[in-house]
């Protein structure tokens, strides 16, 4: 590996750029790395898939020449330069398993991906990558009906009424530090909620608002039993933000709140100095560590990036759980609100609340290794990863001795996640590469070394999660590894200016001594805008349902039958209407409503055959049911278009699928 350097901490510590240079070169430097790609090129010959880092790398290279010299002056680090000219000939090894499943086999993972602003989750399998459903989370979505039937329109409405959201982090809830199989948790970043996924059903089944917060950024469950989310408040406000200090930003907070996964209630908050972002949680229960940039409280760009350090916040999240119940706390729009800032007395003495920990610089994620020793912090303007010893955290006077480890690993690091052999991966946003490092080594070596570093693979283009297969959990799988990757460029055939985003699929389970330390990429995946972060998790510990349980909505709504499907007038303006779907037909073949009528429409799918779903579309009404087998929805509207409206089917279902339709007939008022 190339030659170490020691210094080159201390130099970006006592010599900071001003904030101006070191905007202007950040943005100079990514518009080269981005520039000049005016159409798909043919692949070079040793730039195939499976030729790792070899054609493109050296076009890059060329292209960003200039721009890596920038970037050295602006971290302090050379980043590519040993790695770009090295050995091309990294074909298939032909140790990497096969991603392709054939026809009519079962992927042996799911993966679970962020939408981004989207606002849905994605659900693939790996290896193969395809892309088997999406759960829409904070949008509304006509394909499964979600945002049309009365159930899932309430609780988008009590959340707020948005019609969008931008979900990053998905997480899986854990039993005993291993995936459960239960739920997913996710965050809105735009608007500041939480929403739970039931995995029974692939269904969002609760999203709270959470007072006091403007975004919630970073997010993840407690480990190992799922007792507390977390959700970290990104942009800092004035709490209550309701037209107070708006030109105060001293007085702007950013609260860190922790959920009831049951309840999806907000237990209690703490305010912080500075800023929060990403969070993750150790595996005993007790630390939940926040990266944030920042610290500078400031609220453009320069002054955010002033300072060589930001504080990782540590809660204690059992003292903290104390304070509470013994009442130290002030209540701010119904919830608890703790004092966490540093002045604050619960941070006075040998066990503060919150430890405020330096690390460089305006860094990004946070992740906790599986064994739940170390977390790593990616340094993002910084080529670093600095390592925090998390036992240390309870015992250290000095916050800044928690941190054992600083491998200098590239430019850009933004992710980090982990096989089960010892290794980290971390994602270098700039250098659009992989770097593959030797966690105990990393410890042992000096801050700012590179001897830790196994191996750099390219991606393409500017990763930002990378995650490996139960990377976040106690049991990590240490086969398949994707990065999401920013930017496709060159990758695929054009679609217009907005393009896809690209998911590399890469194979981590060797531990080759070459270029890559045994990375080999396996496949492109064009992705539709915007994932962030993935969660996998083996395919037996995910139990879906086949058909609904019955039994999950009893005394909340009818389950209809063929026998009992009818119109129920209730008073003057006020019509139930119900009816039993199969194939081919409803149990109501017309019903008949006044003009004006209040029409509540209650539909039950009677199959009990797994996949027979059937939907119910009332053109120019709005109204978009789809029902799964042995589900019941239900949809109201008013009937204010006199006339006659066929209810028909969405799903083809079966041979007399057009022909399966129902007639409502609105009478006019006179
Ligand atoms: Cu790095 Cu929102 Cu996790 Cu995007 S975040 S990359
Ligand atoms: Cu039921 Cu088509």
């Amino acid at each position: 590996m190339s030659s170490t350097n020691p210094d080159t901490e201390d130099e970006e510590r006592t010599e900071p750029k001003d904030a101006d240079t070191l905007f202007e070169e950040h943005e100079a430097q990514l518009n080269e790395l981005l520039a000049d790609v005016d159409g798909p090129e043919a692949p070079e010959a040793d730039s195939h898939l499976s030729g790792l880092g070899s054609g493109v790398t050296r076009r890059d290279m060329m292209k960003a020449g200039a721009a890596v010299g920038v970037a050295g002056g602006l971290a302090g680090c050379s980043g590519t330069q040993a790695f770009g000219d090295a050995n091309t000939d990294t074909k298939n090894s032909g140790n990497v398993p096969d991603h392709k499943v054939p026809p009519g086999e079962h992927d042996e993972y799911y993966g679970f991906w962020s939408g981004g602003h989207g606002g849905d989750i994605r659900v693939y399998g790996i290896p193969s990558m395809r892309q088997l459903t999406r759960i829409p989370v904070f949008n509304r979505e006509g394909a499964k009906g979600y945002g049309y039937d009365d159930g899932t329109a309430e609780m988008l409405e009590e959340a707020g009424d948005y019609t969008w959201g931008d979900s990053h982090h998905p997480n899986l809830s854990e039993t005993d530090g291993k995936y459960d199989g239960e739920y997913i948790f996710v965050n809105d970043k735009a608007n500041g909620r939480v929403a739970r996924v039931n995995l029974k059903y692939f269904q969002t089944d609760a999203i709270v608002d959470i007072p006091n917060v403007q975004s919630v950024h970073g997010c993840c469950i407690q480990s190992p039993d799922t007792d507390y989310v977390f959700a970290n408040s990104e942009f800092r406000t004035p709490i209550p933000n309701d037209g107070r200090d708006v030109n105060n930003p001293d007085e702007y907070v950013s609260v860190f709140s922790a959920l009831d996964p049951d309840s999806m209630d907000v237990r209690w908050q703490v305010e912080v100095d500075g800023q929060l972002d990403i969070v993750d949680s150790d595996k005993d229960g007790r630390w939940v560590l926040s990266s944030a940039y920042n610290d500078e409280e400031g609220v453009e760009v320069e002054e955010m990036t002033k300072d060589d350090r930001d504080d990782l916040k540590a809660f204690d999240v059992p003292a903290i759980q104390e304070l509470v119940d013994a009442g130290e706390y002030e209540e701010v729009n119904g919830v608890p609100v703790v004092d966490g800032t540093k002045e604050s007395p619960h941070n006075q003495g040998d066990n503060p609340v919150v430890r405020y920990i330096p690390t460089p610089k305006s860094p990004h994620c946070v992740e906790v290794t599986p064994d739940g020793n170390y977390a790593m912090v990616a340094g993002k303007l910084s080529p670093t990863v600095s390592i925090v010893d998390i036992e240390k955290l309870a015992t250290a006077d000095d916050p800044a001795d928690t941190i054992v480890g600083q491998p200098k690993v590239g430019l850009g690091p933004l992710h980090t996640t982990y096989d089960d052999r010892g290794h980290a991966y971390t994602s270098l946003f700039i250098d659009s590469q992989v770097v593959k490092w030797d966690i105990e080594e990393a410890v042992e070596a000096e801050k700012g070394s590179e001897e830790p570093i196994l191996g750099k693979i390219d991606v393409h283009y500017n990763p930002g999660h990378i995650q490996a297969v139960q990377g976040m959990s106690v049991e990590p799988a240490g086969n398949w590894l994707v990065a999401l990757n920013k930017l496709s460029k060159d990758r695929f055939l054009p679609v217009g200016p907005i393009y896809p985003d690209n998911d590399q699929l890469i194979y981590i389970g060797n531990d080759a001594d070459d270029e890559t330390g045994g990375m080999e990429l396996v496949a492109d995946h064009p992705v539709y805008p915007e994932p962030h972060d993935a969660i996998f998790a083996h395919k037996d510990k995910i139990e879906p349902a086949k058909t609904w349980d019955r039994e999950d909505y009893e005394g909340e709504k009818e389950f209809v039958t063929e026998e009992n499907s009818r119109v129920e007038r209730i008073d003057d303006s006020t019509v139930e209407v119900y009816a039993s779907v199969k194939r081919s037909e409803y149990g109501l073949r017309d019903f008949t409503v006044q003009e004006g009528d209040e029409v509540t429409l209650t539909v039950t799918n009677i199959e009990g055959s797994q996949d027979i779903v059937h939907g119910l579309a009332l053109p120019e009404y709005n109204v978009n049911l789809a029902l799964a087998p042995q589900d019941t929805r239900q949809v109201t509207f008013t009937a204010d278009k006199p006339g006659v409206y066929w209810a028909y089917c969405t799903y083809f279902c079966s041979a007399l699928h057009l022909e399966m339709r129902s007639r409502m007939i609105v009478e006019p008022a006179d």
